[in-house]
């Protein structure tokens, strides 16, 4: 199987690149972003909570998302492989995805790591809070309170994976077919 984190702050285009790399290799996309945004609109209980964090900008609790990302990985028995988007986001998430992992006789091939300077992060959110309809794009302190959690809790993430010699820097700036070729050469190198 082959496993991919793409990770990187918020806004650094881990969504849209991975709507590009599903497509060409076929893995599955978790986003916990994503699967946390169904619950919203399901108006679940978990969803209802969820919500009030994430509008403060800050992370959902691990024992949460660790939660759902196991059950999408039992559902999914034939993935070729995952494209992790957004997940994991703290040491805790990490260490719980490599235990889910080895039950399934798998690990992280490669973390992907898109850099972005701040002031491009925060253009980026701005502009998709005037059309996503997204609580958590609506205003530059709440943007800005999602960029300090990454600060605080998720860079640690990448240097778990340091620690195997799984991480690539790739550059988040410039269009998105120029990063989305790049980030293809890796694939393709590991692969
Ligand atoms: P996420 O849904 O993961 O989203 P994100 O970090 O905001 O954005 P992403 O990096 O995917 O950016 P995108 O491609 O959309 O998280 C939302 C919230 O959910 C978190 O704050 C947290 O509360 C909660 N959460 C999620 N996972 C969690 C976890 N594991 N643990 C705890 N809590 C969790 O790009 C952004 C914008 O930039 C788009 O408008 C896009 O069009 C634009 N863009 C992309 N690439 C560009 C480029 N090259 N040039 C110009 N613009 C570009």
């Amino acid at each position: 199987m082959f496993n991919l984190i793409l990770f990187g702050p918020p806004g650094s285009g881990k969504g849209t690149q991975s709507e590009k790399l599903i497509a060409k290799y076929s893995l599955k996309h978790l986003s916990t972003g994503d699967l946390l945004r169904s619950e919203i609109a399901n108006q679940t209980a978990l969803g209802l909570e969820a919500k009030k964090v994430m509008d403060k900008g800050e992370l959902v609790p691990d024992e949460v998302v660790i939660g759902m990302i196991s059950t999408a990985i039992d559902q999914n028995p034939d993935a070729k492989g995952f494209l992790f988007d957004g997940f994991p986001r703290t040491s805790a998430q990490a260490e719980a995805l490599d235990k889910l992992l080895d039950l399934k006789n798998t690990s992280i091939s490669i973390m992907l790591a898109l850099e972005v300077s701040e002031q491009e992060l925060i253009n980026r959110l701005v502009k998709r809070g005037e059309t996503s309809g997204r609580s958590d794009d609506v205003n530059v302190d709440i943007i800005k309170a999602r960029i300090n959690e990454y600060h605080k809790k998720t860079t640690a993430v990448a240097d778990y994976y340091k620690q195997f010699d799984k991480v690539v820097l790739i550059k988040g700036e410039g269009t998105v077919d120029e990063i989305f070729h790049h980030i293809c050469q890796e694939v393709d190198n590991i692969m």
